[in-house]
């Protein structure tokens, strides 16, 4: 069945191409059951055309397309008749037209209502829409080698083996979802590490993937090392401002278009993390960018200069060091110097993609300069896909900040629309870096993928509006489940922050290392200014211009008055603007050391809760999808205990000040491992402490005589049924076993084989519930004794850090 009649296009263009074959496969869509019962009457005798505006003018003389439809904007509209439906999609440009067909596809669903007839107006209310910003882009941190940094699953789409693979259809694939959400442009290798990317070979693949993207309308982009000139080109200089290596830059430039006509530009990361830059010569960012930018401009291309650039070997010991500085520093008195087609790529704060930090001062810094904010799609530090943590919530409150620049409404989101200070270039570039298993790793972090290109389109768009368009899409219309699943979505940003950092001293993680569990000093005490500055007394870095590193004073007047002080400041920033006691009330009236507590209790319950609401979907929705989610939620509820007790533990401990609730440091129904009579097991010292119930843990040393470790305690509390937890470290390398016993019989038995970051304590930390063969609890009494006996497997010690009995409900 065909929902839109026959479907033609009106161009040859392999773009119209891609519409058409969007609108004719639209039946094997998920929701398409549901798009089958609004779309009904449409079927009949139907006739659907794709083109862009100029083309249906000519073939349908009589359809009223408006005259000046921009490039990518679409106008939908039919002719309202039964019998002889004519459904037009037409485009300012052919992307336009496939924009259109996208939106036409999600039109029955967006705003789906009962009756849906509510919603067959095409002919009285055409749909028309135009992208709010030019450069809609996502980065890939792909490496040459098929690795893909801070990517979640799998390897490389694009290359491999120093080369771009043969097998380029997931290419072609990711276009295709990249388009659906009107992404134009996919910049696919690692900012870091770049150089092997302009070499003859590597351009010719390169051309290969942009024939692979072309259809979709997807532009391709390149990261470029800026000492090129002299690593590929074997020049004895990258001097920016050299005349060979200018015509260096301009021939290589010129090669590249030879290949790629359509090519969008390249992204710049300089003097930034080790990569080299325009400082060893004594030259400017601007002086770099635009050497880069003279070469593109002929040929319509463009330079996404990346702000992050920062000194990661600051003094600890200097209270005046600011890492958040440095862009404003560095990229504000350049202002004016950079040419047209220079864009400044701005992470959305002055950090570095963190849970919680204030939108970074620079975008309004810059007001003679295209802007573009740089968002993570891929949760680097937000969970890594293992969490749910739908993102939109967060990018909103970013676009939306009024910085009040010129002390008048200037939202972020237009200053990168290029409204505020009239730019005509700008944008946003959601960095993303899938992976061929299966793109993000899971399936609700698509909605992130989702978010960004809809944000992107249109960042007036709510995130409680893109997630329903989502769910309604991916998952199922029906009005309860995605009223559960846009919840879920909802709470999940504000659940991670309650269980990592808090009130603004960013994520708390293992900042040097994998960047996914708890590890509270990885931020002190070095040169990458991630700095919270904790001691037994108080919290919080002093950024004020009074008292502080200044940074605040960076904000236009209005803001910068706001976070100057420490009353005014928002409770969920004050520590990155303000050093304070710990006995500081926050506008709640909660000391910020009550808070700690009881934020991070009340994250971990949210985490769990998030499972709760997923369990009422059971067999509402695919079965596939509702199980992998459903460990999924298990796994994050479990590490969310991890996190809540290391801050807790660790935050208790520093301060010496009790929990008012008396949970902190109490743990009942908690065995620890090292507690137990232990055969094989032998106890050790876990690092940093804080990663484990205790600070130790215990883990599998065999004899030759032994296949199993084993770990045992005597049951002394009241009888009745419960639950129980099991809390042990999932190591790579080996997939090991588990059995938990009562009184020599074995009641369960799983295997430790989860994906998890790292053999870091906190990174690998699980969770496994045994909850009774029929889910309502295990029976005990006092006298039992409960074993848990590990089969290790290679580099999987079995290594165990408690078990946990809890009542069950
Ligand atoms: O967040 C950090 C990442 C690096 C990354 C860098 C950047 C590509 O940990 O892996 O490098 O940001 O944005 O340049």
């Amino acid at each position: 069945m065909d929902l839109f009649g026959k479907v033609i296009a009106l161009g040859s263009s392999p773009i119209e191409q891609s519409a058409v074959q969007e609108l004719q496969s639209s039946i094997a869509r998920p929701a398409s059951v549901d798009s089958a019962r609004v779309l009904a009457p449409w079927h009949k005798d139907s006739l659907t055309v794709v083109g862009t505006a100029e083309e249906v003018r000519k073939a349908h003389p009589a359809v009223p397309v408006p005259a000046g439809l921009a490039p990518s904007e679409y106008w939908i509209w039919d002719n309202g008749s039964d019998e002889h439906r004519l459904t037009v999609v037409a485009g300012g440009d052919e992307r336009g037209a496939l924009y259109g067909a996208f939106a036409l596809l999600r039109y029955p669903l967006e705003g789906m209502t009962d009756p849906p007839e509510k919603l067959l107006g095409l002919h009285a209310s055409p749909l028309r829409s135009k992208p709010a910003m030019p450069i809609r882009w996502v980065d890939e941190w792909d490496n040459a080698d098929g690795t893909v940094t801070r990517g979640y699953d799998g390897r490389s789409i694009f290359f491999e083996g120093g080369k771009v693979r043969d097998d380029l259809s997931a290419v072609t694939e990711y276009s295709r979802l990249l388009a659906s959400v009107g992404i134009n442009g996919c910049n696919v290798n690692n900012v870091n590490d770049a150089a092997p990317f302009l070499t003859p070979d590597m351009i010719k693949g390169l051309a290969r993937i942009a024939d692979a993207m072309r259809p979709w309308g997807v532009r391709l982009a390149i990261s470029v090392d800026i000492a090129s000139p002299q690593k590929v080109g074997g020049l004895k200089t990258f001097d920016p401002l050299d005349p060979d290596v200018k015509a260096w830059w301009a021939a290589k430039v010129n090669e590249i278009y030879q290949q790629i006509p359509d090519f969008a530009g390249v992204t710049v990361k300089a003097d930034s993390e080790g990569q080299p830059g325009p400082a060893s010569y004594g030259r400017s960012p601007a002086d770099a960018a635009n050497v880069l930018a003279n070469a593109l401009a002929p040929h319509g291309g463009v330079v996404l200069y990346r702000a992050f650039v920062y000194n990661n070997h600051l003094d600890y010991n200097d209270l005046n060091a600011d890492r958040a500085r440095a862009a404003y520093d560095i990229f504000h008195p350049l202002d004016g110097k950079f040419a047209p087609n220079v864009i400044i790529q701005i992470k959305y704060g002055p950090i570095d993609f963190q849970a919680e930090e204030p939108v970074s001062p620079l975008f309004a810094g810059l007001h003679k300069t295209g802007e573009a904010m740089e968002l993570e799609i891929t949760q680097e530090y937000l969970g890594q896909q293992r969490h749910l943590v739908f993102l939109a919530p967060l990018w909103k409150e970013k676009l939306d900040f009024d910085l009040r620049a010129e002390n008048r409404a200037t939202p972020v989101k237009e200053i990168i629309e290029g409204k505020t200070f009239n730019r005509p270039l700008g944008g946003v570039i959601g960095v993303s870096c899938v992976g061929r298993d299966g793109w993000l790793g899971a399936p609700l972090a698509m909605a992130n993928l989702y978010a960004f290109g809809r944000l992107a389109w249109n960042p007036n768009l709510s995130a409680e509006q893109i997630a329903a368009e989502w769910t309604k899409q991916t998952i199922s219309a029906n009005p309860e489940v995605v009223a559960t699943v846009d919840k879920m979505l909802m709470q999940s940003w504000p659940t991670y922050v309650h269980y990592t950092g808090f009130l603004g001293t960013q994520t708390l993680t293992d900042i040097t290392g994998s960047h996914y569990g708890p590890n509270i000093e990885a931020s002190e005490r070095n040169g990458w200014g991630q700095w919270h500055r904790d001691d037994a007394k108080g919290i919080g870095m002093d950024r004020s211009v009074a008292t502080g590193t200044g940074f605040s004073g960076q904000y236009p007047p209005e803001v910068a008055r706001m976070y100057e002080s420490q009353t005014n400041t928002p409770d969920s920033l004050l520590l990155f603007f303000h050093h304070v006691p710990w006995t500081w009330k926050l506008h709640s009236g909660k000391t910020v050391i009550q808070y700690v507590y009881d934020s991070h209790y009340e994250g971990a319950d949210e985490a769990a809760q998030l499972g709760n609401e997923w369990a009422t979907l059971k067999g509402k929705i695919d079965s596939q999808l509702y199980e992998d989610e459903r460990a999924r939620l298990e796994y994050q509820a479990g590490h969310a205990i991890v996190w809540r007790d290391a801050i807790v533990q660790y935050f208790r401990k520093e301060t010496g000040i009790p929990d008012a609730h008396g949970r902190a440091g109490h743990y009942p129904g908690r065995l620890e491992a090292e507690d137990a009579r232990l055969s094989g097991y032998k106890v050790s010292d876990i690092t940093p402490w804080e990663n484990a119930s205790g600070g130790k843990a215990v883990a599998c040393e065999l004899n030759s005589a032994q296949k199993t470790c084993t770990a045992e305690w005597t049951y002394t509390g009241h009888a009745g049924r419960f639950n129980i937890a099991v809390q042990y470290f999932d190591l790579p390398g080996g997939v090991a076993h588990f059995t938990l016993g009562i009184n020599g019989t074995g009641v369960v038995s799983w295997a430790a084989d989860a994906r998890l970051p790292s053999d870091h304590a906190g990174d690998s930390s699980t969770r496994f519930t045994a909850r009774g063969p029929d889910g309502r609890g295990i029976e005990l009494k006092p006298g039992d004794v409960l074993r848990v006996e590990g089969a290790p497997d290679g580099k999987d010690l079995v290594a165990l850090d408690y078990i946990e009995i809890e009542r069950a409900e």
